[in-house]
Protein backbone atom coordinates (compact mmCIF):
# COMPACT_ATOMS: atom_id res chain seq x y z
CA UNK A 1 0.00 0.00 0.00
CA UNK A 2 2.44 2.86 1.02
CA UNK A 3 5.56 3.15 -0.46
CA UNK A 4 8.29 2.15 1.47
CA UNK A 5 11.98 1.97 1.14
CA UNK A 6 13.40 -1.21 -0.01
CA UNK A 7 14.31 -2.79 3.29
CA UNK A 8 13.37 -6.25 3.07
CA UNK A 9 15.67 -8.68 0.17
CA UNK A 10 13.51 -8.95 -2.83
CA UNK A 11 9.76 -8.00 -1.81
CA UNK A 12 7.81 -8.47 -4.86
CA UNK A 13 8.06 -4.73 -5.47
CA UNK A 14 11.53 -4.84 -5.57
CA UNK A 15 11.13 -7.88 -8.48
CA UNK A 16 9.05 -5.82 -10.14
CA UNK A 17 11.74 -3.02 -10.71
CA UNK A 18 14.19 -5.83 -11.70
CA UNK A 19 12.36 -7.41 -13.60
CA UNK A 20 11.80 -4.21 -15.59
CA UNK A 21 15.51 -3.28 -15.30
CA UNK A 22 16.36 -6.51 -16.74
CA UNK A 23 13.41 -5.64 -19.63
CA UNK A 24 14.73 -2.18 -20.20
CA UNK A 25 18.53 -3.61 -20.57
CA UNK A 26 17.87 -6.52 -22.83
CA UNK A 27 18.44 -3.97 -25.87
CA UNK A 28 18.09 -7.17 -28.37
CA UNK A 29 14.91 -8.83 -26.71
CA UNK A 30 16.30 -12.30 -26.74
CA UNK A 31 14.93 -12.57 -22.91
CA UNK A 32 18.69 -12.81 -21.81
CA UNK A 33 21.52 -10.15 -20.45
CA UNK A 34 24.81 -10.39 -22.44
CA UNK A 35 27.67 -9.73 -20.91
CA UNK A 36 27.87 -5.86 -22.47
CA UNK A 37 24.01 -5.73 -21.42
CA UNK A 38 24.59 -7.09 -17.95
CA UNK A 39 27.50 -4.31 -18.16
CA UNK A 40 25.37 -1.40 -18.88
CA UNK A 41 22.60 -2.38 -16.61
CA UNK A 42 24.94 -3.13 -13.32
CA UNK A 43 26.54 0.82 -14.88
CA UNK A 44 23.49 1.89 -14.32
CA UNK A 45 22.90 0.81 -10.68
CA UNK A 46 26.45 2.20 -10.19
CA UNK A 47 28.18 -0.95 -9.89
CA UNK A 48 31.39 -0.96 -11.51
CA UNK A 49 32.75 -4.04 -12.47
CA UNK A 50 35.44 -4.76 -15.28
CA UNK A 51 34.75 -6.77 -18.34
CA UNK A 52 35.94 -9.52 -17.03
CA UNK A 53 33.72 -9.39 -13.63
CA UNK A 54 30.60 -9.32 -15.96
CA UNK A 55 31.96 -12.38 -17.62
CA UNK A 56 32.73 -14.59 -14.21
CA UNK A 57 29.52 -13.58 -12.74
CA UNK A 58 27.31 -14.45 -15.94
CA UNK A 59 29.16 -17.80 -15.46
CA UNK A 60 28.76 -18.10 -11.78
CA UNK A 61 24.99 -17.62 -12.25
CA UNK A 62 24.54 -19.06 -15.89
CA UNK A 63 21.96 -22.14 -14.79
CA UNK A 64 21.55 -23.14 -18.25
CA UNK A 65 24.54 -22.32 -19.34
CA UNK A 66 23.98 -20.34 -22.76
CA UNK A 67 26.30 -17.89 -21.68
CA UNK A 68 23.96 -15.22 -21.03
CA UNK A 69 21.39 -14.26 -17.78
CA UNK A 70 17.50 -14.80 -18.09
CA UNK A 71 15.69 -13.48 -16.07
CA UNK A 72 15.61 -15.88 -13.16
CA UNK A 73 19.32 -15.81 -13.28
CA UNK A 74 19.59 -12.34 -12.91
CA UNK A 75 17.24 -12.07 -9.87
CA UNK A 76 19.82 -15.01 -8.15
CA UNK A 77 22.89 -12.78 -8.96
CA UNK A 78 20.83 -9.33 -8.15
CA UNK A 79 20.09 -11.10 -4.88
CA UNK A 80 23.40 -11.93 -3.99
CA UNK A 81 24.44 -8.36 -5.25
CA UNK A 82 21.70 -7.28 -2.51
CA UNK A 83 23.08 -9.00 0.36
CA UNK A 84 26.38 -7.85 -0.09
CA UNK A 85 25.83 -4.55 0.15
CA UNK A 86 23.62 -4.99 2.77
CA UNK A 87 25.90 -7.03 4.90
CA UNK A 88 28.75 -3.87 4.14
CA UNK A 89 26.79 -1.65 6.27
CA UNK A 90 25.81 -4.03 8.85
CA UNK A 91 27.53 -4.14 11.83
CA UNK A 92 29.44 -7.70 12.02
CA UNK A 93 28.88 -10.15 15.42
CA UNK A 94 32.11 -9.57 17.40
CA1 LIG B 1 19.76 -9.59 -24.77
CA1 LIG C 1 21.60 -18.62 -18.88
Amino acid sequence: MASTPVIHPLQEDALQILRATFDGFDVNKDGRLSTEELLRLLASLKVTVTNDEAISAIKSFDADKDGALNCQEFLSLMTLLKNMTEKNTTTPPV
